[in-house]
C-alpha cells in the first residue's frame, strides 16, 4: 500500500529525491554488461520485422524488490510477489509478436516454466541406469514444450532476461532500460508488474556490518522510495505505452487508488488487483473506461494473463495508430 498516494509532493522535491536516490545508490556491479546486452537487443529489434513494421518491445518487470538493512547484507525487508504474473505475461507477449525485456527478481517464477513442478530437475527426471537419465513419461510433454518455446524465443532474439534483487538494482536497471528504449518511440511498452518497495534505508545511512542484537531494540528510519513512474513517462521514455499495477488488500479503496495512479503518473493503463483474487480477476483502468478481466474457467490451465495481454495488445495497437489520444 502506498501511503504517499493522497499527498502532493512538489516537483522540485521529487526531482531532488530522485537525484539523491541515484547518486547514493551502490553502482551496479555488471552495469557495462547490461548496457551491452540492451544495446544489442534493442538494436536487433529496431529493425523492421517480417511484416515490414518495427517490432514492438515490452519491458516486463516481475517479482518483489528487497531493501537491505546492512551494506554487507545479512537482513533485508522483502516485498511479496511470486513473479507468476510477469512470467505468464512474458509468454503471452512473445506469442503476440513482442520482444520482451524481462526484468525479474532472482529466484522468482520464469517464463516457460509455469507448467513444470517446483523442482523440475528432481521431479521430472529419473535415472534409468548408471549412465542414463530420462524425463518421466508423465512430464515429457510439459518439459518438451518448455524447452522448445524458451529456446525458440532466445534463438529468435525475442527474450532478454535481466535479474535484480535490491530496490537499488531494480530502479537503476529500469532507468537504463527505459533510456535505451526511448529510441523505439511508441512501439515500446512498459508493463510494471514488479512489487516495488515503498520505503528504504539510504545507502549513506546504512550500517556497514551486521546489526548487533546485543544493543537492544532496533530503531531504524526508513525513507520513502521516490516514485519514478512520472519521470519514466516524462523524461526516460516519453513515447512509450505505460502500464502500472495497483495492489491492495482492501477492495473498497482499490479502484479509487488505481484511478489516482493513472492521473498522477500519467499512465496509459493501471491494472488494479486485490491480493487474494489476483489470479482470477483484475480491472484495467484507463481514462475512458474500466474493464474487468477474468480468468476463463472453462479452459483447463487458463490464466487471467491470457485475456489481460490480449486486451493490452489491442489498446497498444490503437495507441500506435494515434499516440495523441
Ligand atoms: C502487482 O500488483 C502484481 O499484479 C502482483 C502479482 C505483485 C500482485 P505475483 O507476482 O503477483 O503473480 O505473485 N504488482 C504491482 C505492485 C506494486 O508495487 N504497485 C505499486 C503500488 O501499488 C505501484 S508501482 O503502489
Amino acid at each position: 500500500m502506498d501511503v504517499t498516494d493522497g499527498l502532493e509532493v512538489p516537483q522540485e522535491t521529487l526531482d531532488a529525491e530522485i537525484k539523491s536516490f541515484f547518486e547514493s545508490a551502490p553502482p551496479l556491479k555488471n552495469g557495462d554488461d547490461i548496457s551491452e546486452k540492451l544495446e544489442e537487443f534493442i538494436g536487433r529489434n529496431s529493425l523492421p520485422s517480417g511484416n515490414g513494421s518495427a517490432r514492438r518491445v515490452v519491458c516486463v518487470t516481475s517479482g518483489g524488490t528487497t531493501v537491505p538493512l546492512e551494506r554487507r547484507c545479512v537482513r533485508y525487508i522483502d516485498n511479496f510477489s511470486s513473479g507468476h504474473r510477469g512470467a505468464a505475461s512474458t509468454e503471452y507477449f512473445i506469442e503476440a509478436g513482442y520482444a520482451v525485456i524481462f526484468l525479474y527478481r532472482r529466484g522468482t517464477c520464469q517464463p516457460h516454466c509455469r507448467s513444470l513442478p517446483e523442482d523440475p530437475l528432481l521431479e521430472c527426471f529419473e535415472v534409468t541406469d548408471e549412465r542414463n537419465i530420462r524425463v518421466r513419461q508423465s512430464d515429457s510433454e510439459a518439459v518438451k514444450r518448455a524447452i522448445t518455446e524458451h529456446h525458440a524465443a532466445v534463438a529468435e532474439g525475442l527474450l532478454l532476461k535481466l535479474p535484480f534483487t535490491t530496490i537499488f538494482e531494480y530502479l537503476q536497471m529500469l532507468q537504463m532500460i527505459a533510456i535505451s528504449m526511448r529510441s523505439l518511440g511508441a512501439p515500446a511498452m512498459f508493463y510494471l508488474a514488479a512489487a516495488v518497495s515503498d520505503f528504504y534505508v539510504p545507502w549513506t545511512s546504512m550500517a556497514e556490518h551486521k546489526i548487533q542484537s546485543a544493543s537492544g531494540p532496533l530503531d531504524m528510519r526508513l525513507v520513502q522510495v521516490p516514485k519514478m513512474l512520472l519521470v519514466l513517462r516524462k523524461d526516460w521514455a516519453p513515447m512509450a505505452f505505460c502500464i502500472s499495477f495497483k495492489l491492495e488488500t482492501d477492495t473498497k479503496i482499490l479502484l479509487e487508488k488505481a484511478d489516482m495512479a493513472l492521473k498522477k503518473y500519467k499512465m496509459h493503463m493501471v491494472v488494479a488487483n486485490e491480493l487474494l483474487s489476483r489470479k482470477e480477476e483484475v480491472v484495467v483502468v484507463t481514462t475512458n473506461d474500466k474493464v474487468s478481466v477474468h480468468r476463463d474457467k472453462t479452459q483447463v490451465g487458463n490464466d487471467v494473463e491470457n485475456s489481460l495481454i490480449r486486451l493490452i495488445v489491442e489498446r497498444h495497437s490503437a495507441y500506435l495508430e494515434n499516440p495523441n489520444l
